[in-house]
């Protein structure tokens, strides 16, 4: 049994399947800017491997013409700079259910709106590495167009070699979480973290790394994390036609409805927070943008979709340097946001769509984008906005 040796999890996260473990975050945790470990959303497609000694575990690193290159995560630690982002990780199946809900069956994990998570994430780059492996980082040979990772367990992935190897781009080999050792379930103890892309591409127990003028051949490259147009069957699908999918597309949710009465409002601790006279409805949520695309707005309506408010997008990333500034696409991490509607507006469901900075907007509707696999579910996402 290869599961024997899988960790505890902790039990307030909503487990979808044991072996292989697959748990998402539960809303009461999607509230907090950086997620606790504990409550971080696990995606296992095998068991977690087990490694006794993090220091003395080695990462091969091939180049283009075969050549490899050793290091143990204690020389990445030693001979390499060290680098912290904020980032979120956000599995392509992540709000599956809803569109399963709203319009056909899909195949997969009928995750909620908690797969998804943000951590503070530390190790060295992979540009770093791969230079001192002996690749051309500033010029790589025109015939490279990708770097695979492959995992312990079997489980493997890859992404462009421009992501790889960019200045700005961030992909990490992570060795820390949120301060601390990673985690087993996260990638003990070394992971790729490629931010902006589909958290499919951050390979965790990471054995290998390899230059390459192909994709991965994992079924995770070539099958699985592609969308098909609304009429494609899985049956007749020709996976080679369709592109993997890297960076993920605009998303948010909505993760927490308080009413509030207005003559409660003394002994609320919303109180202190809004100058609510009348009763209102507090919404909170998230908003994130893949490719290192800002949030720039998000909007909320109280009557599914005739008439929008804004929401207040929250700063609790900006003193942990998770936006980046204005002029880059460095913004790797969620906004979480609130907004206030007052009771009087309120009629049939509650919904948001995010915008980011190319002025990409989520669809209305689940129709359009359905796709068998229920890959990058991201339409509005409408809640019942009847008090209970
Ligand atoms: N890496 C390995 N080695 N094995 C896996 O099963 N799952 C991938 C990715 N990396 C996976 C992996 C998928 S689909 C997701 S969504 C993320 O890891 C989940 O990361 P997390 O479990 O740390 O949240
Ligand atoms: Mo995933």
């Amino acid at each position: 049994d290869p599961f024997r040796n899988d960790p505890q999890r902790d039990p307030a996260l909503i487990q979808h399947s044991t072996r292989p473990c697959n748990s998402e975050t539960p809303e009461s945790a999607l509230g907090s800017y950086i997620t606790p470990i504990d409550k971080f959303y696990v995606r296992n497609h095998l068991w977690v491997p087990e490694v006794r000694d993090g220091d003395s575990h080695r990462l091969t690193i091939e180049l283009f013409d075969g050549e490899e290159k050793d290091y143990t995560v204690a020389d990445l630690r030693k001979k390499f700079h060290e680098h912290s982002i904020t980032a979120t990780l956000q599995c392509s199946g992540n709000r599956r259910s809803h569109m399963t809900q709203a319009s056909r069956p899909t195949n997969g994990l009928q995750w909620g709106t908690g797969a998804i998570s943000t951590a503070i994430w530390t190790g060295v780059r992979l540009r770093d590495v791969l230079a001192d492996a002996g690749l051309d980082v500033q010029d790589p040979d025109e015939e490279i167009k990708h770097v695979k990772f492959i995992g312990a367990e079997a489980y493997g992935a890859s992404i462009p070699i421009d992501k790889a190897v960019d200045r700005h781009g961030d992909v990490l080999l992570v060795y820390s979480m949120n301060g601390q050792p990673l985690p087993r379930d996260h990638g003990f103890p070394l992971r790729a973290l490629v931010p902006g892309h589909v958290a499919a591409r951050s390979v965790k127990w990471l054995n290998k790394i390899v230059v390459s003028d192909e994709e991965s051949s994992s079924q995770w490259q070539r099958r699985d994390y592609k969308c098909f147009g609304p009429n494609v069957r899985a049956a007749q699908t020709d996976w080679d036609t369709a592109p993997a999918i890297q960076e993920t597309p605009v998303q948010s949710a909505i993760t927490a409805v308080r009413h509030v009465k207005a003559d409660k409002l003394q002994d609320s601790a919303l109180a202190r927070v809004y100058s609510l006279d009348e009763d209102s409805v507090v919404l909170e949520g998230y908003a994130f943008a893949g490719g290192g695309r800002h949030i720039v707005r998000v909007d909320v309506s109280p009557d599914n979709g005739l008439t929008w408010l804004q929401a207040q997008l929250q700063e609790d990333g900006a003193n942990l340097g998770a936006y980046g500034s204005p002029e880059d696409r460095r913004a790797w991490a969620w906004r979480q946001w609130r907004a206030v509607v007052p009771a009087t507006q309120i009629s049939r469901k509650f919904c948001v769509k995010a915008t980011d900075d190319s002025y990409n907007v989520q669809p209305d509707t689940f129709e359009p984008t359905y796709n068998f696999r229920g890959n990058l579910a991201n339409a509005w996402h409408r809640v019942c906005s009847v008090s209970d």
